[in-house]
């Protein structure tokens, strides 16, 4: 389907007939797929996701970041955290610690399910892509979540304390160790997973979801071949900002580019994504820099992008589809 959708005005009609590609980190983007939904038929929605914070841990093979999207869309997420499942308990992990085990990353009983199974379908050959349509699947979703890569890749964080695995800086240090560098082991040889360009040529909107540029978007990017097919695209692609008023909606984004001598802001975002960002979203308080986003040649559009309930979440996504289609028109 074109953009030009006739007698299409970017109402609501208009809107659910859209098929749509996101880029997805965390929390924050969960929270912004799932106003998605609420526009777009789940079946529309294909979803690119970060596997550089996956981690073995007793053996099990966890993907935190495809997990949150997952729980999310199927209305199992624990809704204070934004990760884990609502209403876990954490039997298994107090068990472990008694074994002399160190519980530093919460695994709930029920996610532990998740992480076994993902485990046993990796173990009988099937690819982390497979396993994680099987696991969405399972749950119901329509929506296609792909893993960015089905190769090794894994965000490692190079700091004053020295490497240290994305989920080890994260959880385990609590994000206190000062970032020197951010790398993403495996890039330079991961190839995207099948479906990845696929649904990126398919799509009529390419979303960037709010999520860190550097630590979620970041793996997804050094993937070559999908950074390539964003420069050469002709399609709208859209960003929303999770950086507003120079602090991060959710998580480190802030700290990290401070410590990498960038500043916080909206700006900084979209310098890196300058090389094929056609649309920004951008808070209403970020104003301001409208016009040096503009410099750049990157569309802005001001909203509310504080999405703190699912009016709000479904608000957002909606002016991000209205932004994309006016710019194509
Ligand atoms: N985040 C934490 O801050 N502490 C945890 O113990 C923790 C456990 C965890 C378990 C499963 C899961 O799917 C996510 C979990 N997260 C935890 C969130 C996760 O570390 C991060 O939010 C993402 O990797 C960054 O998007």
């Amino acid at each position: 389907m074109g953009l030009k959708i006739e007698g299409g005005d970017g109402s609501v009609e208009d809107l659910a007939r859209l098929k749509v590609a996101a880029l997805a980190g965390g929390v924050g983007a969960a929270k912004f797929l799932r106003g998605l939904i609420e526009i777009v038929p789940q079946e529309n929605v294909s979803v690119i996701g970060n596997v550089g914070d996956d981690l073995t841990l007793y053996g099990l093979h966890i993907s935190p970041d495809l997990d949150i999207v997952m729980y999310t869309l199927a209305g199992l997420v624990c809704r204070e955290k934004g990760w884990g499942v609502e209403g876990d308990s954490f039997n298994c992990l107090n068990m472990l610690s008694r074994y002399g085990f160190d519980p530093w990353f919460k695994l709930g009983d029920m996610d532990l399910a998740t992480h076994i199974y993902r485990t046993y379908l990796l173990k009988s050959g099937l690819t982390i892509s497979q396993a994680t349509l099987e696991l969405c699947k399972r749950l119901g979703l329509k929506v296609k979540l792909i893993p960015a890569t089905d190769s090794y890749l894994r965000t490692i964080i190079i700091s004053n304390e020295g490497r240290l695995a994305f989920q080890e800086y994260f959880v385990k240090r609590r994000c206190e160790p000062k970032v020197l560098d951010v790398v993403f082991e495996g890039a330079d040889r991961a190839e995207p997973a099948p479906g990845v360009l696929e649904s990126l040529e398919e799509a009529d909107v390419i979303v960037l979801c709010p999520s860190n540029p550097i630590l979620s978007i970041g793996p997804i990017l050094a993937v070559k071949a999908i950074r390539r097919l964003l420069r050469r695209s002709q399609k709208p692609i859209v960003a929303v900002s999770p950086i507003v008023a120079g602090r991060a909606l959710k998580g480190p984004a802030d700290k990290i580019m401070l410590e990498l001598g960038l500043k916080p802001s909206a700006l900084t975002v979209a310098e890196l994504y300058r090389d094929f960002l056609k649309v920004f979203v951008v808070d209403v308080r970020d104003g301001d820099l409208k016009p040096e986003v503009e410099e750049l040649g990157i569309e802005v559009v001001l909203t509310d992008t504080i999405m703190s309930d699912l009016t709000k979440q479904t608000a957002l996504a909606r002016e991000t589809l209205k932004a994309a289609l006016r710019s194509h028109m």
